[in-house]
């Protein structure tokens, strides 16, 4: 059994969407951000970050208990696990790796300061907002045209790339004025992607 310790957010998100995808049963916790769940002991035994998700895999490797931290290694650890969503070799797992690394290093964290300036911040920060969306642009703007030549991020199928991307292009783009619509070939992508009832039962949590 896995234990999930998650936030509704783009990153809770990811998480969620590659559980239900695997078809792993798991226990939803919510952290209580306004509470400091966060930087409580007991959650800080799984993840020292103090960040969410974070998960407890009761029966990991050589049938341990391992936690695990970091949406990324999340998605890593479940597709090694169950052998599913990224590729075994060839082309589509360079691809795959690579732009679901962009999404964790690049993607993710322009959302991030997008949603500290413009939300959390009061007053909101409208020249660290637009630096971030400028950002969030370019690397949308990359997907783009990658998806323009490609049905889903790492080639022919669906992978953890699109995984981690899904909830950056729509929870976190959604707060942008114009959202994704510039981006023709991202909302294709989010509409094949949003049809995916994994994707549809977790994007159906309110955030
Ligand atoms: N790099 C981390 C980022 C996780 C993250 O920023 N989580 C937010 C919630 S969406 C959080 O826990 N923030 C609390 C904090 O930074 O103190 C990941 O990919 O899991």
């Amino acid at each position: 059994m896995i234990d999930l310790y998650t936030v509704p957010t783009a990153n809770g998100q990811r998480a969620s969407i590659m559980l239900e995808e695997v078809e792993l049963p798991y226990n939803v916790h919510v952290i209580d951000f306004a509470s400091a769940g966060h930087q409580a002991p007991d959650f800080l035994a799984i993840n020292p970050l103090g960040m969410a998700p974070a998960l407890i895999d009761h029966d990991g490797p050589d049938g341990q208990a391992v936690n695990l931290f970091e949406t990324l290694a999340i998605c890593y650890y479940l597709a090694e696990k169950t052998g599913q969503l990224m590729p075994q070799g060839g082309v589509a797992r360079v691809e795959a790796h690579k732009w679901a690394v962009m999404v964790a290093a690049d993607l993710g964290p322009a959302f991030a300061g997008q949603y500290y300036f413009k939300v959390q911040v009061q007053p909101p920060q409208p020249y660290s907002v637009e630096l971030y969306e400028t950002r969030a642009k370019r690397f949308l703007k990359a997907m783009d045209d990658r998806l323009a030549d490609t049905e889903f991020l790492a080639g022919d199928t669906y992978t953890i790339a699109d995984v981690m991307a899904y909830p950056s292009a729509t929870s976190s783009a959604g707060r942008m004025d114009e959202g994704i619509a510039e981006f023709s070939n991202v909302v294709r992508w989010v509409d094949t992607v949003g049809n995916r009832t994994a994707v549809q039962k977790v994007m159906a949590v309110p955030a």
